[in-house]
């Protein structure tokens, strides 16, 4: 076998060994004996479970770039990560976005940007694709609800792409708007958020580096159910800010009210930063449950990136702009 220093390693390879991992964990539960894995006698189409097996198949996203951004926590299992989640398009329970979003047709795809730019133009997805080196970042995502996950995101900075189109003087806000069609996202049949689903961001924080324009997951094209073909993750605010589904980014001199602040706007602020201090009116944010995980941990300010994104905030009450 071909010894490798780690910094040859592709993360698609790595993804390949974490899988590999994730197998041999449910060989050892099995009656086979890791010497079978060992002497390749085992099929690994039979051996995988499921989701494994769909990890498998999916779109590989070749020579990511390591980010000096990611974390070096545990990641959270590739089932977890595409099992249970938040995507009220395809219902409001964490399991039914994996069942039901495969009606979601990410292919082909367009993404307009609109507003205060001088360059309003439409990005075919596999354009976007090409804009920039993708990069793989493993980020913690915090949930307002109280869970956390480790997911390492493949994708580029959105600052890539603001920087192509440049917003003109009065660009202070930029919008993300996620694909509206009842039939292709059955949840919206449904009135629980005035659809399409839009959130937000300030201009600088639009433009931060860690702001992330996703469009992969573990070394792999986006899953449906993750908001193919093009997500936002910006990691230091809560989950609910991270559009998923992007059809359209538009550039504005005021901030627009997001689907979460038209629903309750007491309870969901612009800024969202995750902050332990700041209690939601229903709960307490102090601590949060990682994925996988029994123990609670303690929440961190801004989600652990306080180093990098707190001179944002200097000088706001991040009591009264949560
Ligand atoms: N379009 C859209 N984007 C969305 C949501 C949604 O319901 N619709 N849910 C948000 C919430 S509450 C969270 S926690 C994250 C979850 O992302 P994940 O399922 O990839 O972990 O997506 C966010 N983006
Ligand atoms: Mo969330």
């Amino acid at each position: 076998m071909l010894i490798k220093k780690p910094d040859d390693i592709k993360s698609s390879e790595i993804t390949d060994k974490q899988l590999y991992l994730s197998r041999r964990e449910f060989l050892s539960a099995s009656t086979l004996s890791l010497g079978a894995l060992a002497t390749g006698m085992a099929a690994p189409g039979l051996l995988l479970g499921s989701n494994e097996a769909q990890a498998s198949t999916a779109a590989k996203l070749n020579d990511l770039r390591k980010s000096k951004f990611s974390t070096d926590e545990k990641l959270t299992p590739y089932k977890d990560v595409t099992t249970y989640n938040n995507f009220y398009e395809f219902g409001t329970d964490k399991y039914s976005p994996a069942q039901l979003a495969h009606t979601l047709n990410p292919r082909p795809w367009t993404i307009s940007i609109e507003g205060e730019v001088k360059h309003k133009k439409t990005y075919d997805i596999d354009a976007l694709l090409k804009l920039a080196p993708l990069e793989e970042r493993i980020y913690r995502l915090r949930c307002v609800e109280g869970w956390s996950m480790v997911i390492p995101w493949a994708g580029f900075p959105l600052s890539e792409l603001i920087k192509q189109v440049e917003p003109n003087g009065n660009a202070k806000f930029v919008e993300f708007i996620s694909l509206q069609d009842p039939k292709q996202m059955p949840g919206q049949r449904s009135s629980v958020l005035d659809w399409p689903y839009v959130e937000g961001l300030r201009i600088d924080e639009a433009m931060h580096p860690l702001t992330l324009l996703a469009l992969g997951l573990y070394g792999e094209v986006l899953p449906n159910q993750n908001g193919a073909p093009v997500r936002l993750v910006a990691p230091w605010k809560y989950g609910f800010k991270n559009a998923k589904s992007i059809v359209k980014i538009r550039f504005s001199s005021t901030p627009t009210a997001s689907s979460w602040m038209k629903a309750n706007s007491n309870e969901y602020g612009y800024f969202a930063n995750v902050n332990p201090t700041v209690d939601h009116p229903r709960w307490s944010q102090a601590k949060e449950r990682r994925i996988g995980e029994f123990l609670k941990r303690d929440t961190l300010m801004f989600n652990g990136y306080a180093e990098q994104v707190a001179s944002m905030y200097q000088g706001m009450d991040l009591r009264k702009f949560y």
